[in-house]
């Protein structure tokens, strides 16, 4: 069996943590050297499923620190790379931009240009829909769909991942891009909409529904995000972007109703208020050609996923409790304070 040393950055956070534990098991040829800054949004309690495993190690660092990069490559002889690190919510890009793109366009760049030095084998860019901006009504994006991003946060992204198909073009580098939708699931930070409501609802506190609450978002499992990742880690083509979509068209107000119902409050805790500064009205994933090229489609089913992510969240209390307690406070004050609450 051949091992391969991969960097995973940012696995300490939401989608590369369940990642991690999901892919260990299974797979026995990766070593995994996990490289996270630990920022408000990365969680060593996350890991701990993986903590002990041969095939792991953790390195806590920035991708923006050349010299450290530089040196992980050479002591474990990494030979592939998995870029899932990023400042990931997009109501913070609207606070503040400038960590977006320290993070996202130059941490990508200190990656990419370590990862042609060493001769690389696989680069894979985790990005987003978010780069293709918004949709009306109809139709879905593609991977032919123009770029148009939209907030800092999609910027960043899009800039990462031209970025990436650039060091392909330009030198051959073997980078793939990924643009997965909203994801949902355990351990997924309180300030997305998901854990956010099902946490708010449980402290018997308002649900702030941004606007109208009729933005459309296209809800996947996080395991099936990893499973697609995986393939597309695998067998992408260089220089290939996949979408990666379970087809799963929610408006937002749906999603909370759906929460309350299930956690057995009334609606009375939804709590319209200002809109997010240029809100995107509507994403929608095309993903026919990973599922044509690659194989992929996803396993779980969304009113079951949806069960088990919030019946994660009444048996994890400890886990949120500790966030919501600490540096997240300040946040929640800030965003939801009287700037945002009601017009
Ligand atoms: P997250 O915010 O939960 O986790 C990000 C992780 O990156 C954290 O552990 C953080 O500590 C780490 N990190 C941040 N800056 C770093 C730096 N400079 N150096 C090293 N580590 C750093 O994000 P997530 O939701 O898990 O998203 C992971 C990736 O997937 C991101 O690239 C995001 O753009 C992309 N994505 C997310 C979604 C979604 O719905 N959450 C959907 C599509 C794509
Ligand atoms: O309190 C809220 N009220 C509300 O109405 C929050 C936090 C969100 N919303 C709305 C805004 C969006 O229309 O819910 C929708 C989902 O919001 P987020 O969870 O912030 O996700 P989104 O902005 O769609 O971006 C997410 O999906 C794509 C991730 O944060 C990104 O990292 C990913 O790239």
């Amino acid at each position: 069996m051949t091992t391969k040393n991969i960097l995973v950055t940012g696995g300490a956070g939401f989608i590369g943590s369940n990642f991690i534990n999901y892919i260990l098991p299974v797979r026995e040829d990766y070593f995994i050297i996990n490289l996270d800054k630990l920022t408000y949004a990365g969680n060593l309690e996350n890991l701990k499923p993986s903590q002990d495993k041969k095939n792991y190690t953790f390195v806590k660092g920035d991708i923006c620190n050349h010299e450290l990069v530089d040196y992980l490559f050479k002591k474990y002889s990494i030979k592939y790379v998995i870029n899932f690190a990023a400042e990931s919510h997009v109501d913070r890009s609207i606070l503040g931009s400038e960590v977006f793109y320290q993070t996202n366009v130059i941490g990508t760049n200190v990656l990419l240009e370590t990862a042609k030095k060493h001769g690389v084998e696989k680069f894979l860019q985790i990005s987003t829909d978010e780069v293709y901006g918004s949709l009306g009504p109809e139709g879905l994006f593609t991977e032919a769909t123009p770029l148009s991003p939209n907030s800092p946060y999609s910027s960043s992204k899009a800039a990462a991942d031209m970025m990436a198909l650039a060091f392909h073009h330009t030198y051959g580098l073997p980078a793939v891009v990924t643009r997965c939708s909203n994801n949902y699931g355990p351990l997924q930070f309180p300030e997305k909409l998901i854990p956010l409501m099902i946490i708010n609802a449980l402290n018997d506190k308002n649900l702030p529904v941004y606007g109208d609450g009729m933005n459309v978002r296209d809800w996947i499992y996080v395991i099936d995000h990893n499973k697609a990742v995986e393939l597309a880690f695998e067998n992408g083509i260089p220089g290939g972007v996949y979408n990666i979509g379970a087809g799963r068209e929610m408006k937002n107000i749906e999603i909370v109703r759906l929460v309350l119902k299930k956690l057995g409050k009334g609606e009375e805790l939804i709590e319209y208020v200002k809109d997010r500064p240029g809100h995107d009205r509507r994403y929608a994933i095309n993903s026919s050609k990973i599922r044509n090229e690659l194989g992929w489609k996803p396993a779980f089913d969304f009113e079951d996923a949806i069960e088990h992510t919030i019946d994660w969240y009444l048996e994890n209390r400890n886990w949120w409790e500790k966030i919501i307690s600490g540096a997240y406070k300040n946040y929640y004050e800030i965003q939801y304070g009287n700037r945002l609450i009601r017009n």
